[in-house]
């Protein structure tokens, strides 16, 4: 019954809005309705009565309903934290400040967020406020065998009663530690410099330079990421594939194009253990031709028929400035936003609380994947518990060894540190409101001034738009962005959400900056030769989302919707017709929860409450699909030997898991020390749980195949590079909520002319602008600010940004 007469309203409401597919006479039998009446022939333009209404209440500050439990460690909390723990002496700590790489040194403090069954239970029924925990990212250099451990202190404020544990019950592991297996970098690199010393004639007459560790160097030196493993003998070794990257230099050297700048030449140590004296160095390539030992390489080269490749050398390529003749009209001024009558939302700056429209949220910022939102509300009710970002990985390919070994966990080095000030009127408009972070690296407190922007924008396509020969409806489209990049060594990559008025919230990142290339030689298979001594070096980014949806509550269902082509035979026919259903599936298991986008759009994907069916009977839902780029959202290459038990998130497009305080991350920053044996591995989350209503989590890649070419060179750039996915509510309102908005038009019009413009209360700006009031001072830029935590001194700023890892 109820399957009936919703197919009966839908076809009514297909009938009455789809003239464009009912062609020129069914469009003539729609002009049903008669012109309204006017009274007077001139122009009628609708008053704003009633706007003061909403605008007499509005303030651009305002204060978060509720506390923001979410919110990182406070300088002082991370101070007492760090205090604290000098005070423990088994854990034997050095101030960093002047720890080597044997000593034992706090890396990172953040905050454990809380349990969100404590969470709700504060937000949702006047609960307590969840004690605050920290977490202390600790590295134990004085064992001969070097290891990591996360430790979660608390409750804060620091008392008698706080402790320390290890955070053993948010891993798959079992125990939150995993080894360092070449914990002494600076040995590492003199062990480099050691052995580029003995082929140093060879580096001079191959690639027309020295590395020595001299301040004058041509080349700095450096390879694989994470450090790769090889069984010899029995025995598990690191290996490390180091190679020559040439500085810039001269009139280039301020660009960072070190990474356009491989040199071609390889070799392979095995640095296992802490002893150098027992490190072997094992081969060197060149042109493709692996030589086992120096002297086999020496002897080689020493020959007549040595094959000596083109070099690879800096010039106004790797420079990002203006080049070339300047295109005709581009002196003048582009096209600029303005906010005419001040911000139309409302910020809890101590608080990081956000109000736009109908939508709320908090957000906070982590040292290890930047900035997160939680309890994203929309029209009062959550939608979203938690979404952020949870990895980001790139894997290379290559002939050549640094490549092939080489697959970056970027929250390894953080998306936190690197995510600086960003420039109004580039980044993000000039009218925007810009805020600042802080995290707390190396018992350093660093505090990122205006690196989250927050504005409206129009992006400049309507939201919705109608026309005939009497009338047309239109609706402005403004999105609300809160954005943050962060640039990862050679990558910058611009996270931002965006929030809809038909309630649609987007998830985009986008990536620039400069690409990590390889030398061309014998690189053909894997990606274009884009300069002389270049090759693209193909790769694939794979981003991870945690989208913690609660629909309606947390008793939710992941269902697919499929547009399937059936055969039907019908009473009307005698002919069994080829056409489509929709086949509804519930995914019920988390057996079923890895999933990939599927050709032709043909599953729509839902998170829906079954138990909160709308008036239709139809359960009230978000869906979430792929919005913006679709090169690729999870790694090509399988049982990658890099990543090992690492790259679980990256197996396939989206995942679906039952949300449990112990499975909170999908990867962690530390795997990268050890990808056999992850602190989180996030393959193990799937044991066959039910998923039918009940809280669950979705863990969305975005990435993108990057097969650089030459439009990569200098740098990458924003359009191609970028993906994103949307979740939008699906029957889970009555209609398109946009309706609400001023920000639209109808004009009523026939021969005479038009005869009625309705504003619906939208006001026009008048006046005038002043263009200097929107002119930044590029001059303010400042940079990071930072406060060493210990030995503690509020009072003592230290601006040494170096050790910030
Ligand atoms: C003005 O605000 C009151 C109270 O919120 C509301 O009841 C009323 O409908 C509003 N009027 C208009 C014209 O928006
Ligand atoms: C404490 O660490 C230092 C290095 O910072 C080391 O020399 C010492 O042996 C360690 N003490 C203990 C008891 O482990
Ligand atoms: C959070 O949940 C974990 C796993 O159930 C539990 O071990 C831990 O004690 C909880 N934390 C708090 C503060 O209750
Ligand atoms: C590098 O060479 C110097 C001089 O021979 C030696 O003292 C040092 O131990 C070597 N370093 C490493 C890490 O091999
Ligand atoms: C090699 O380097 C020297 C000095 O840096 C420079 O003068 C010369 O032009 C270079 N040769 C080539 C082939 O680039
Ligand atoms: C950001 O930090 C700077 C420098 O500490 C400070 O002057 C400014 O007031 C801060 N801005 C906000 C919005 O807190
Ligand atoms: C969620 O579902 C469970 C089991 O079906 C039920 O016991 C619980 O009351 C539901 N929770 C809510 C908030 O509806
Ligand atoms: C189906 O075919 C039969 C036999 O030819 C015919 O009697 C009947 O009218 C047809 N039905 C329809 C719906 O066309
Ligand atoms: C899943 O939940 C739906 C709706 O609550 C129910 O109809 C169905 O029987 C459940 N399936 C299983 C396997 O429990
Ligand atoms: C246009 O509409 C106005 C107001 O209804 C009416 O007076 C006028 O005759 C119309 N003109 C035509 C050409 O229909
Ligand atoms: C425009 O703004 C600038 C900078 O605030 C100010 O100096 C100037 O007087 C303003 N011009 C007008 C016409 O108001
Ligand atoms: C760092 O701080 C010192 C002393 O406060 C100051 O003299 C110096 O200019 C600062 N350096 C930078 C790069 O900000
Ligand atoms: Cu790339």
């Amino acid at each position: 019954m109820r399957v009936v007469a919703a197919t009966a309203v839908f076809g009514v409401l297909l009938l009455a809005s789809s003239p464009v597919l009912a062609g020129p006479h069914a469009r003539l039998r729609h002009q049903r309705k008669s012109p309204p009446k006017v009274a007077h022939p001139e122009i009628l333009t609708e008053t704003a009565a009633g706007s003061s209404n909403a605008s007499a209440t509005f303030s651009p500050t305002i204060t978060a309903p509720k506390q923001n439990i979410f919110i990182s460690l406070t300088d002082d909390e991370a101070a007492a934290v760090i205090s604290f723990l000098h005070d423990q002496p088994e854990l034997n700590l050095t101030a960093t400040v002047i720890a080597t790489s044997w000593d034992n040194a706090i890396e990172v403090v953040d905050l454990v967020a809380p349990n969100k069954t404590d969470a709700l239970n504060y937000l949702d029924n006047g609960g307590p406020i969840p004690p605050r925990y920290a977490l202390a990212r600790i590295a134990f250099g004085a064992p001969e065998k070097p290891y990591l451990q996360d430790f979660i202190v608390g409750p804060l404020p620091i008392t008698n009663e706080s402790t320390y544990a290890s955070l053993d019950w948010q891993t798959t592991k079992g125990v939150a530690k995993i080894n360092n297996n070449v914990p002494d970098d600076e040995t590492t690199l003199e062990w480099c410099y050691n052995v580029t010393a003995t082929v140093a004639d060879i580096v001079l007459d191959l690639l027309n330079g020295t590395a020595t560790g001299a301040d004058d160097d041509t080349f700095d030196i450096w390879g694989n990421d994470p450090l790769s493993q090889e069984e010899i003998d029995g025995e598990t070794h690191f290996i490390l594939w180091s190679t020559y990257w040439r500085f810039p230099s001269g009139d280039y050297s301020i660009f960072d194009g070190e990474t356009l700048l491989p040199q071609g030449l390889f070799f392979k140590s095995d640095v296992t253990g802490r002893d150098p004296a027992k490190w072997k160095l094992l081969g060197w390539l060149y042109g493709g031709i692996f030589y086992e030992t120096t002297a086999e390489f020496r002897r080689a080269w020493e020959k007549p028929d040595f094959v000596k490749y083109e070099l690879n050398l800096p010039s106004s390529w790797i420079g990002t400035d203006q080049v070339g003749t300047p295109l005709p009209a581009d002196s003048r001024t582009p096209p600029l936003a303005v906010q005419p009558t001040g911000q139309r939302f409302s910020v809890d700056v101590d608080q990081k609380y956000v109000e736009w429209m109908d939508y709320s949220f908090y957000f906070t910022f982590t040292r290890d994947t930047g900035m997160r939102l939680f309890d994203i509300k929309y029209k009062g009710q959550r939608v979203m518990y938690e979404l952020g970002l949870q990895e980001a990985i790139a894997h290379y390919a290559g002939n050549d060894p640094v490549q092939s070994l080489t697959a970056y966990m970027d929250t390894y080095y953080g998306m936190g540190p690197y995510a600086f000030e960003l420039a109004p009127g580039f980044d993000c408009p000039t009218y925007a409101t810009y805020l600042n972070t802080t995290f707390h690296a190396s018992e350093i407190s660093t505090t990122h001034r205006n690196n989250i922007c927050l504005f409206e924008s129009d992006p400049g396509y309507l939201m919705q738009r109608h026309s005939t020969s009497q009338y047309l409806a239109l609706t402005k489209n403004i999105v609300f962005t809160i954005r943050s990049v962060s640039t990862v060594g050679n990558y910058d990559y611009n996270f931002e959400y965006n929030f809809m008025m038909d309630g649609t919230i987007e998830v985009v990142v986008r990536a620039s900056g400069y690409i990590q290339s390889a030398y061309y030689a014998a690189n053909e298979e894997y990606g274009y030769r884009i300069h002389n001594g270049l090759s693209g070096s193909m790769h694939d980014h794979s981003l991870n989302w945690k989208v913690d949806l609660d629909i309606l509550g947390t008793n939710n269902t992941f269902v697919k919707h499929k547009v399937v082509p059936v055969q039907v035979k019908y009473p009307w026919s005698n002919q069994t017709r080829s056409t489509m259903k929709l086949e509804r599936v519930r995914v019920e298991n988390e057996d079923d929860g890895k999933l990939f986008w599927t050709a032709n759009g043909a599953d729509m994907y839902l998170v829906e409450n079954s138990d909160e069916l709308n008036e239709y009977g139809e359960a009230r839902a978000y869906k979430i699909a792929p919005s913006r780029g679709g090169s690729g959202m999870h790694l090509t290459i399988q049982d990658s030997p890099n990543l090992l038990n690492s790259a679980g998130f990256a197996t396939h497009a989206l995942y679906v898991t039952k949300q449990k305080d112990t499975e909170v991350h999908a990867s962690h920053p530390n795997n990268d020390y050890d990808p056999a044996n992850p602190i989180i591995d996030f393959s193990k989350y799937f044991d066959g749980e039910n998923l039918n209503q009940t809280d669950i989590v979705l863990w969305v890649n975005l990435g993108m195949h990057h097969v650089p070419h030459t439009g990569d060179l200098p740098n990458t750039v924003f359009t191609y590079a970028q993906s994103a996915f949307l979740v939008t509510p699906h029957n889970y309102l009555e209609h398109d909520p946009s309706r609400v908005t001023r920000q639209m038009l109808r004009i009523d019009y026939n021969t005479t002319g038009v005869q009625l413009v309705k504003q619906f209360g939208a006001v026009q700006p008048s006046g005038l602008v002043n263009l200097t009031t929107l002119r930044p001072d590029y001059f303010d830029y400042e940079g990071d600010v930072a406060v060493r935590k210990f030995p503690y001194d509020p009072l003592d700023p230290f601006n040494d940004t170096q050790s910030i890892v």
